[in-house]
């Protein structure tokens, strides 16, 4: 603990020095979250990180979270430097969706139009007509299917089912999946739910269908964090990746937070619920990439969308980004 509150201190006068903005994700390290909103940062979901990256001044910002957060980051703001603790941090979700393969999918529904969760590389990104993330994408699907637009939607499975559930579009489905969500299990849960009568459930749309219909809370990690703060329950089961009950704790002291079963998890595994990929950010990274400075020593920790792919997903980022303004 005392290591860990000296790295803290000493990434904290690294970020000072290097004019550098962290921004991070409800899921990583609760240090890191911590640090960011001590050092004039953002702890935030993918939505929110990419317009306050975006809108902030600073000419470096470090993102603490996942491959395509620092890309989209990219994307809106070229000339800035984008660095990340750890560059191979990705995302099931983005590996289950490489580009040709979508590419091909797309190629053979030219009727149909593209809609992409965040969650994917920036070559997917050139390739869609909208970006969505969990927050906007009931609205910006409604909105699409009142131009009596088709859709196809890539990449997670399980939102896109419940998005097509919740609003009657014709979506054509990309089969992919969170593997932190989809190991959420629909009949622990009611065991679960049974032992804690009064709990409220709430549940990420990346979750199974099992899951989500048990739910009293569909939403985004920032709308779930909403609904422990704002709620009147004394008790919460939460169905997403625990990274985010550090957060929840911090803004609703005294609420009981319990975990949504998983396949391994509750007494026997303290970090089933947890992305490994997320997990990968941690004080060591984010004080090399600091300290990798300018140079041949950054490429490790820097973030490159080459042209033209990052003009042509800027498109679907600022359509999304105009929508929900
Ligand atoms: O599961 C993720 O990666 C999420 C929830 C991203 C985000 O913040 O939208
Ligand atoms: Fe991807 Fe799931 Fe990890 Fe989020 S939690 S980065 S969706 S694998």
């Amino acid at each position: 603990p005392a290591e860990r509150a000296t790295m803290k201190s000493r990434a904290a006068e690294l970020l000072k020095a290097r004019g550098a903005m962290l921004v991070a994700h409800y899921y990583v390290d609760g240090d890191l979250q911590d640090l960011a909103l001590e050092t004039g940062g953002i702890v935030a979901d993918s939505l929110e990180m990419a317009r306050f990256g975006r809108d902030h001044a600073a000419q470096t910002l470090v993102v603490a979270g996942v491959r395509f957060m620092g890309e989209s980051a990219k994307i809106l703001s070229p000339e800035k430097t984008v660095l990340m603790p750890d560059l191979e941090a990705t995302c099931s979700l983005d590996l289950g969706c490489p580009p040709d393969q979508f590419t091909a999918f797309c190629d053979a529904h030219p009727d149909r139009t593209v809609v992409v969760y965040a969650n994917t590389s920036a070559a997917v990104k050139a390739r869609a007509d909208w970006m969505v993330t969990s927050s906007c994408a009931l609205a910006i699907v409604e909105h699409l299917k009142a131009q009596g637009q088709k859709i196809l939607w890539a990449p997670d499975r399980h939102l896109g089912r419940y998005i097509q559930e919740q609003t009657g579009a014709d979506m054509l489905l990309w089969n992919g999946a969170c593997i932190v969500h989809d190991e959420f299990k629909g009949l622990e849960l009611d065991l679960l739910r049974q032992q804690h009568p009064g709990a409220l459930v709430l549940v990420h749309p990346e979750s199974p269908q099992a899951v989500v219909a048990q739910a009293d809370v569909v939403g985004s990690t920032s709308q779930l964090l909403k609904a422990v703060v704002d709620g009147t329950a004394p008790a919460y089961i939460v169905a997403t990746d625990n990274g985010i009950l550090h957060r929840m704790r911090q803004l609703a002291p005294g609420k009981r937070l319990i975990e949504a079963p998983t396949a391994g998890n509750s007494a026997t595994c303290k970090s089933c619920a947890h992305c490994p990929w997320m997990a990968m950010n941690a004080l060591q990274g984010l004080v090399a990439c600091l300290e990798a400075g300018a140079g041949t020593a950054r490429g490790a920790y820097e973030i490159h969308v080459p042209e033209p792919v990052r003009s042509q997903a800027l498109g679907c980022i600022d359509r999304m980004l105009d929508f929900v303004r």
